[in-house]
């Protein structure tokens, strides 16, 4: 059995063209408009479709498929249409649509299932606001003191829920018990380029980095940027930018399986003749697992004071929402083996640097995902490809899995 790959190719022409953006990306930040008209066009295929249709507390949508025992788990398969600001129009809507294509061809072969299964699109995955925010609240995982200072800030945080009609309390009663799950599924792309390196079609992935942010601020002094010394300020750029440099330093040198970024830099009172009081710092770090996050949060904190110390600055730092490294379910990973191999594509596996829902469900259920390759390792960015086959591959060996545990499920209730 295969899916329909054009009918897969036609959803996801259609649905690039929303948000698209000239460079042939999308901009689909959660909760924009872009972002709402992307997930009614999801709903209004899934109901022409004729399958059901659901939208839970944190805004998670999806298209349901019920099986005839109402006390069935729900096996989830699905991804994220939000995007980055001004990112590629793969990331996260692929695995949406390959969810969404698994169901329909399941539906037009009219196979029984065992289980409900449900293609989902989940909020904010990629943290315009929190972070991972509906696979959280499904699972149970947010807390509400996560949400005290979201990394999108506080404001955008509930004009954004408000946006979509939703509420902070609300987003916590969108929680499932793991015993309604039958596992995740999902088909990402993989935003790098070892796949490629090792020719390979499929990546099944064995485990998803824990991903830190926070605020550094550095505050020196504002004064002249003529008649001051050069000996004499205190100049927060200084901190800022010699942290920088050095932090990447550091993370290359001891930290290699880690990774550090700067994304943002906002200068008080940001005037070319005043001398900078203060930088405020957007720093994400990420890791592979518990012990390592640890180590290296502490060494970069710590990083981070000697540099504001170094020009006479002093330093606060706001710790903005962490997720949690986690592995994924080696008897999914299997399942995703043996569906590759029947299917006669090269596997290979691999570790995730890139956060994803799958990560918050390994946390409570059966999870696990694959990869497809992203031609030039690019994501986040317009420049984001990947091969029309390569989908198709993800795609169709999404179905065989869902398929292997159909028939697992199947072969318990005998
Ligand atoms: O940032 C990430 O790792 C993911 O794309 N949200
Ligand atoms: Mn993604
Ligand atoms: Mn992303």
């Amino acid at each position: 059995m295969r899916i329909n790959d054009d009918r897969l190719k036609n959803n996801f022409e259609a649905l690039s063209q929303i948000g698209a953006t000239t460079e042939g990306g999308v901009h689909r930040p959660t909760f924009s408009p872009a972002h709402l008209e992307a997930r009614a066009w999801f709903r209004e295929r899934s109901e022409s479709a004729g399958l059901d249709f659901q939208i839970d507390n944190a805004g998670n949508h999806s298209a349901v498929m019920l099986c005839a025992n109402s006390d069935a788990p729900t096996l989830l398969l699905g991804s994220h249409l939000d995007s980055v600001p001004n990112g590629g129009r793969f990331d996260g809507a692929i695995g949406v649509l390959s969810a969404f294509e698994v169901l329909l061809t399941i539906k037009d072969e009219g196979i029984k299932l065992p289980f409900h299964l449900e293609a989902i699109d989940f909020t904010d995955e990629e943290g315009t606001l929190h972070g991972l925010l509906g696979s959280e609240a499904l699972t149970g995982i947010l807390k509400s003191e996560d949400l005290i200072s979201p990394r999108g800030g506080r404001e955008q945080f509930l004009s954004g829920l408000a946006e979509a009609g939703l509420t902070e309390e609300g987003l916590f009663s969108a929680q499932r018990s793991p015993i309604s799950l039958a596992g995740y599924l999902e088909v990402h792309i993989e935003q790098g380029n070892r796949l490629t390196n090792a020719q390979a079609d499929i990546g099944i992935v064995t485990s998803i980095v824990g991903i830190n942010s926070c605020t550094l601020t550095f505050i020196g002094r504002a004064d002249h940027a003529g008649t001051t010394p050069m000996d004499e300020r205190l100049d927060a750029s200084l901190g800022a930018s010699a942290f920088t440099l050095a932090a990447r330093k550091l993370v290359m040198r001891d930290f290699p399986d880690c990774v550090v970024n700067v994304g943002a830099m906002d200068f008080e009172p940001g005037a070319f003749n005043i001398v900078p009081a203060g930088v405020d710092l957007s720093l994400e770090f990420r890791a592979p697992d518990d012990g390592t996050f640890e180590h290296l949060k502490i060494s970069l904190l710590a990083l981070a004071e000697a540099e504001a110390h170094r020009y006479g600055l002093s330093l606060k730092a706001k710790f903005l929402g962490k997720h949690e490294p986690a592995p994924l379910d080696p008897d999914i990973q299997e399942v995703f083996k043996q569906a590759a191999e029947s299917l006669d594509v090269k596997a290979i596996s691999l570790a995730s640097f890139a956060g994803h829902d799958a990560q918050s469900l390994a946390r409570v259920c059966p999870a696990g995902m694959i990869f497809i390759p992203s031609v030039g390792g690019s994501s986040h960015s317009p420049r984001e490809f990947t091969e029309w086959d390569d989908c198709v591959n993800g795609a169709n060996v999404l179905l065989q899995a869902a398929l292997n545990l159909v028939n697992s499920y199947l072969s318990i209730q005998d």
